[in-house]
């Protein structure tokens, strides 16, 4: 078996090496992503009609990153856990941080919740009455006592702000209620962390949301300061919009803080990354690939943002993570120097053609691999690999039904 993989990946580098792919630079670069997984997203979870529980589903904190090691293993990418508070809220992170370390993992991004209590029915920053907007800000003060805690560099927020008719809200004043709250939480980040500020143009607000788009967000983040920049999360953009592009604007702009990785096929995030238009995801790739060649794609987050009801959550993870490492390798052979040179001619058939060519190669040899020097078990194929190790039959017996708590996104 290995010995095939062996033979194809020898003949993939041969090939891409005549090409004048550097194969050395694309396995460095492959072994060098990172991408965080969600706590909430090993979590049971469901669809506003319910929550179905599943059996061997984390009953802790501790549960969560003991899956999320699981992905880490199986793909070698995966080894920060972003939690959300109050969901994670531990007695001691100091304990969570050692726990995390022993299993080769570390705490990523903490995303407060000003979504759920009742206080936040009308909204949170965006809230007409100065306690609940102030209840608001000191929740994400508390969450940034707990970056310091763990060592965090993101606070990553993500609003439920938003009106269902017209003239319920004032929206100037809605945004300069936000400006006012957002300019006190980032005065207490330090120098080496960001905020993350998400975008969604619809749910749970349905006629209008406070932060509807990427060009809102940008517009809080300029007005910020540095440390403050725009996540894109896959899920949350309007049938038809061109992500791709954005990623290239935000770049440019020196705005692209992170994204959630996911997938829409009608609205929100729930599908996992890659299945439903896996060509928009290495397209998305494209740009960040092009970003860090021209150096200014260097401090982007990369983090799945996923919970998912029916598929078993780490193979569905793992999926995802699969789905990124493919995106990327595909994005890092691009011929970019022939599709410069189309681009010059105005030859669209033959930029398009180069385009979808790095697109069309089968990159699992590489990504075999780039896992095996990693030190994945069952480096072709994570999910089988996972599957076979028998762990979920494990955690079914040894955890039961009905554990996890929240409802994360
Ligand atoms: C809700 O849309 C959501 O999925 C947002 O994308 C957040 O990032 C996530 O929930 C966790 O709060
Ligand atoms: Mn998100």
């Amino acid at each position: 078996m290995s010995h095939t993989i062996d033979q194809a990946y020898q003949h993939l580098k041969s090939v891409l090496t005549d090409q004048g792919v550097d194969v050395d630079n694309v396995e460095a670069r492959l072994k060098a992503q990172q991408i965080e997984t969600p706590s909430w997203g090993y979590a049971d979870s469901g669809t506003r009609f319910g929550v179905f529980k599943q059996a061997g589903v984390p009953r802790s904190v501790y549960e969560k990153f003991e899956d999320a090691a699981q992905a880490n293993k199986f793909t070698g990418v995966a080894s920060s856990v972003a939690v959300h508070i109050p969901w994670d809220t531990v007695d001691s992170w100091t304990e969570l941080n050692k726990f995390a370390a022993s299993l080769g993992l570390r705490v990523g991004a903490v995303n407060p919740n000003v979504f759920q209590d009742y206080d936040y029915r009308f909204g949170s920053f965006g809230s007409e009455r100065a306690d609940v907007r102030k209840r608001a800000v000191s929740h994400m003060k508390d969450c940034i006592a707990i970056m310091n805690a763990v060592g965090s560099k993101s606070l990553s927020l993500w609003f439920a702000d938003g009106t269902n008719f017209p003239g319920q809200g004032d929206f100037r004043r809605r945004k300069r209620y936000f400006q006012e709250a957002l300019s006190e939480v980032y005065a207490e980040l330090n120098d080496t962390q960001t905020m993350l500020i998400e975008y969604k143009p619809f749910e749970p607000g349905f006629y209008h949301t406070d932060i509807a788009d990427w060009g809102m967000s940008a517009a809080l983040c300029t007005a910020l300061g540095k440390r403050a920049k725009v996540l894109v999360d896959l899920g949350h953009h309007l049938p038809g919009a061109n992500i791709e592009h954005i990623v290239a604007f935000l770049l440019d702009a020196g705005l692209l803080g992170g994204f959630h990785f996911n997938n829409r096929k009608y609205a929100d995030d729930d599908l996992t990354t890659g299945s439903i238009n896996p060509y928009e995801l290495y397209l998305i790739y494209s740009e960040l690939v092009a970003g860090e060649n021209d150096g200014i794609a260097s401090d982007v987050a990369y983090m799945i943002d996923e919970s998912h009801t029916l598929k078993n959550k780490i193979e569905e993870m793992i999926q995802s993570l699969v789905a990124l490492q493919s995106a990327y390798a595909k994005a890092l052979i691009i011929d970019r120097g022939k599709l410069f040179q189309a681009q010059l001619a105005d030859d669209i058939v033959g930029a398009e053609e180069v385009v979808k060519a790095a697109f069309a190669t089968d990159v699992r040899p590489l990504l075999w691999k780039v896992r095996s020097e990693l030190g994945v078990p069952n480096p072709a194929d994570p999910v089988v690999g996972f599957r076979q190790s028998g762990y979920a039959d494990a955690k079914a017996k040894e955890r039961g039904i009905g554990g996890g708590g929240g409802l994360g996104a």
